[in-house]
């Protein structure tokens, strides 16, 4: 039996109704076929193997116990607010949440649609991954999947106090909880890298239509193998694209980009200190309880409360912001009567792909895509202004889509 997950099962279709339904361009009529986003042309592979990111990212959060990880989550989402939906312990949530973006906001003011939709990205709470002791892997294997269906991880880390919730680990040091998630994560892949490997040693001898494909494979997993003994995360050994591709549906869980949310206590927000040995570049102090204080406020009086507290942006927004340019995610929009949208792209990819994120008609009649920049339009203030200066462009199906660019597609069906 393959042990491994499907290709296929790895990326489901987006489950927000609002992915699927309301064509934002003129023309054409239906819901989207959710099929069609697996035929985009093109595909590559990252250097983990993992999956492409079609439709929105997945993100799991995980953590030690009593790290805050529910916490986090509903601050995230929104979650505490409704108390039917109040994430309990031990299960796993989902919520797809609205990415903030402040070019949708303005075209909704120019153009007054009748529906303004954000692009989204998908929080998903794992609980139960680790031991309070670490060492041992005491996981679950739905958590498990969990993480292995994410496009990549929020790892939570405790450097808050708390008399009514001590530290199960007893001091606080969220460098050293990293080290001991990092090395559950190995734990977990090596497992698998050994079995399939076991499996492989004895296949790979058969003269197979697969013997060929087995080798890749098997090289790739005797690499990979070689680096978790080390205590190297998958992430960075060096793959040949079949390689990757080889391995691509075992969501390999230290084969993921990471970021990482230490949990702060509130007057420790803005210290130099906050982080506390966890590498910068990937993270975030969070403090819960002021997210939530802050998000409640008016916008104009958001940025004066959070410079009083000496932090230009609120964690969840920087967040988001990370994971979008950690997994090479750019947002392109579009607008007509009915709808602003924004929509996430993997940078590098064509206007014909744009398209096929859209809708698929649009991309099988694709004529041309007209663009303009979000720039240009904030600066200039109208399309007229901006197509009189001669800053609409008209570009072909292998255009590569910049971030911020506004699209309105021309096609035919
Ligand atoms: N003071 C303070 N308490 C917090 C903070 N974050 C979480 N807590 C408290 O710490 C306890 C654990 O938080 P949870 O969010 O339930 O942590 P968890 O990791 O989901 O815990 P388990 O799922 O039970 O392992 C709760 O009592 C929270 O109220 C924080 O930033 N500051
Ligand atoms: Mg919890």
């Amino acid at each position: 039996m393959n042990e491994r997950p499907s290709v296929k099962a790895a990326r489901a279709p987006p489950r927000n109704s609002s992915e699927t339904q309301d064509l934002p361009e003129q023309g054409s009529s239906g819901g989207q076929d959710p099929g069609a986003r697996a035929s985009v042309p093109g595909l590559s592979l990252s250097p983990t193997g993992q999956t492409d990111i079609l439709g929105h990212m997945k993100l799991a959060i995980v953590g030690l116990p009593q790290s805050g990880v529910t916490t986090v989550f509903n601050a995230l989402t929104g979650r505490h607010r409704d108390p039917h939906a109040y994430a309990k312990p031990g299960q796993l949530n989902v919520a797809v949440v609205p990415m903030p973006d402040r070019r949708v906001d303005f075209l909704a003011g120019l153009y007054q649609p009748k529906k303004v939709t954000h692009a989204t990205v998908e929080y998903l709470e794992v609980p139960g991954i680790f031991s309070a002791s670490a060492g041992g892997a005491t996981a679950d294997s739905t958590a498990v999947a969990t993480v292995r269906d994410a496009d990549a991880v929020i790892k939570v880390l405790r450097n808050f106090d708390s008399d009514a919730a001590p530290n199960p680990r007893g001091a606080n040091d969220p460098a050293r909880d990293l080290r001991d998630i990092n090395d559950e994560l190995l734990m977990l892949d090596l497992a698998v890298i050994e079995k399939r490997i076991a499996r492989l040693r004895k296949d790979v001898a058969k003269p197979t239509p697969e013997q060929e494909q087995n080798r890749i494979e098997l090289a790739a997993l005797e690499r990979c193998l070689a680096a978790v003994e080390q205590g190297t995360s998958l992430g960075q050994v060096e793959l040949t694209d079949p390689e990757a591709r080889s391995l691509r549906g075992f969501g390999f869980l230290t084969g993921k980009p990471c970021l990482h949310v230490v949990n702060v206590n509130e007057s420790d927000i803005a210290s130099p200190d906050a982080l506390a040995g966890v590498p910068p570049e990937r993270a975030v102090a969070f403090c819960a309880e002021i997210e939530d204080e802050i998000e409640q406020l008016e916008p104009a009086d958001q940025a004066a409360f959070l410079a009083d507290l000496g932090i230009d942006e609120l964690a969840r927004d920087r967040l988001i912001r990370l994971s979008y340019d950690m997994l090479g995610q750019i947002t392109f929009l579009t607008h007509n009567q009915d709808e602003v949208r924004a929509w996430a792209l993997e940078a590098g990819r064509t206007a014909i792909e744009a398209a096929e994120q859209i809708h698929s008609d649009i991309a099988r009649g694709f004529i041309r895509a007209e663009v303009i920049h979000f720039a240009d339009l904030e600066e200039l203030g109208s399309d007229r202004q901006v197509k009189a200066r001669g800053k609409e462009r008209l570009e072909g199906k292998d255009y590569v889509v910049q971030d911020g660019d506004i699209l309105q597609i021309r096609f035919h069906v």
